[in-house]
Order: structure tokens, then sequence, then C-alpha cells
């Protein structure tokens, strides 16, 4: 995979040229969950396409911007699923958005995902990838190139709280959870981009990301080959957790459209504990 690893380095550097410098206008398309694309969003996923195009052990991309699969090579081994700029509605005010890469072998659910990678585009690039045998590792790009930072491991109970959705839709259980943290002393920390509220937390020893089931949206927003699962590879190998509103795992997540979301909740051991109370989750 050292491969595709390089790969995400190089794609970091262009995309992260492209949001300082490109149009920040819409595209003419829509993405096959039908929500407008950002010119950004496209030569996002063009970067990507084009420099996996001749990575030999992928056998195939899957785009958040696109429908469909995309065959690359029948000897490669590995398909990568990716969302090219997650939160790109967040550029125009300048705040933090990420790249996220799952590396799946086999069929696409959760327990094949054998790897998975981050790109945070901050006032610094910063990388992190996990696979199922190491703990997720923190880079930092510096003069063109990823430094290794170090390790990255969640402590037992964080600080942060950071819930998503609508709070109109959200259930009763879930806003008096919510606030219940709150009254623990939990301080709020959303911006609205997935990857660094997700890198937030890890990097700040802990804490709870919830994107809950609303009445607008019961089945959640995040996207579970692209978004949900490859982060739930990252809080699971750090020393958190990962699991939906009936409390399975979300690294045993089996969609049945690659563009499927499901209701998501990442967190240190003590949150998560809380949250199950809270939900009536047995176990
Ligand atoms: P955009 O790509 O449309 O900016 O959406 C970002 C995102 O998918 C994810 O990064 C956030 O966690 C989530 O949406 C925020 O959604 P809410 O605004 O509904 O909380």
């Amino acid at each position: 995979m050292k491969d595709i690893f390089e790969t995400i380095k190089n794609v970091a550097f262009e995309i992260d040229h492209a949001i300082k410098t490109e149009d920040l206008g819409y595209s003419e398309s829509e993405n096959s969950s039908g929500e407008e694309q950002l010119k950004l969003d496209v030569q996002s996923d063009l970067i990507i396409e084009k420099a996996f195009a001749n990575v030999s052990s992928v056998k195939a991309l899957v785009s958040e911007e696109k429908e469909g699969v995309l065959e690359l090579s029948k000897t490669g081994r590995y398909t990568v699923c990716y969302d090219p700029l997650d939160g790109s509605s967040l550029v125009d005010v300048n705040l933090s958005v990420g790249s996220i890469f799952g590396i799946y072998e086999g069929e696409l659910e959760g327990k094949n995902l054998v790897a998975s990678a981050y790109v945070v585009y901050g006032p610094r690039i910063e990388l992190v990838i996990a696979t199922r045998e190491s703990k997720p590792m923190l880079y930092l790009a510096m003069d063109s190139k990823f430094k290794q930072l170090g390790e990255i491991t969640m402590n037992e109970k964080g600080k942060l709280n950071a819930s998503g959705g609508t709070q109109q839709h959200w259930a009763e259980h879930h806003k008096t959870f919510i606030d219940s943290l709150f009254q623990e002393g939990y301080r709020l920390r959303y911006s609205g981009g997935m990857v660094p509220d997700l890198h937030q937390i890890m990097l700040k020893g802990g804490g709870l990301f919830s994107y809950p089931s609303t009445t607008d949206k019961p089945e959640g927003k995040l996207r579970q080959l692209f978004e949900v699962i490859p982060f739930a590879l990252m809080y699971e190998q750090a020393g958190a957790e990962a699991i939906d509103d009936r409390g399975e795992r979300l690294l045993e997540l089996v969609p049945s459209h690659p563009h499927d979301t499901t209701p998501c909740f990442f967190g240190s051991k003590y949150e998560i504990a809380a949250l199950k109370t809270a939900y009536g989750i047995n176990g």
C-alpha cells in the first residue's frame, strides 16, 4: 500500500494548491447525492483520479463526487473510495477542509477496509494514515514533504462535544444527551467540516462527534464508504470507538449502495458508554 500512501501525499499538495488559487464558484453539475458541486470539488476529484490512474495496486476508484465505480486495473488489489474535498462549502469562509480515503480489499464493506487516510487543509497541511495493524500516524507538510510527527492515542475520556445536524430536527433523547455532556463540563467544538472536527477531537485527546438520525435526515448525512468507515478505523486504532445508533460498530457496516449514509458516533470510551446508556443500547 506504500504506493497508495505516496500518491495521497502528492495529491494533498495539488489539492492544497487548488484550494489556495482556484475559482470558488459552483460548477454546472450536481454530485450523485443531488448536491451542487463546487468547481473545486470537481477539480479535486480529477486530481485524485489522474494521480491514481497509474498506481498498479489500485483496481478501482469510487468517488463521493461521482456515481458508480471507475475500473482501473484488473490485476489491482485495492479499491480506493474517497471524498476529494469534504466540507468544501467552508472554503469560501476560509475554514479548514479535508480529503478522506478508504482503502478496501474485496467487497466494499466495513470489514474489508484495510487502511484509511485523511488530509486536513488548514493553516498547515496535515495527513493521518491508519491501518488495521497500526495506530493513526500524524504527518505534517514541511518543505513539500510530509514529516512524521508521531502516533495518535486517544484518552478514555475527553472534553469536546461536536454534534451535527439541524438541532430543530434532533430527537428528544439526543438533545437530552448532548445537553447532559455540556452540564458535565464539555465544550462545544463544531466547524461543520467532518475532517477538522474529528481531527481536533483525536488530537486533543478525546470527546464525542455525533451525526445523529434526525427527522429530516433519518439515515444521517455522512456517507458510509467515503467518510464514516475510514474514520471508524482511525478512532478504533487510536483506542476509541465508533458506532451507529443501534450500537453496531461502524467498521461492520455493509453499504447496499456506494452513497449510503448512516447515523454515526465517534468518541472516547467514556462518551460512547454514556451515549449507549442515553440511547438505551445494551452492552
Ligand atoms: P459540505 O461538504 O456540504 O460542506 O458538508 C460537510 C459535511 O458532509 C461534513 O464534513 C460535516 O460534518 C457535515 O457535512 C456537517 O453537516 P451539518 O451542517 O448538517 O451539521
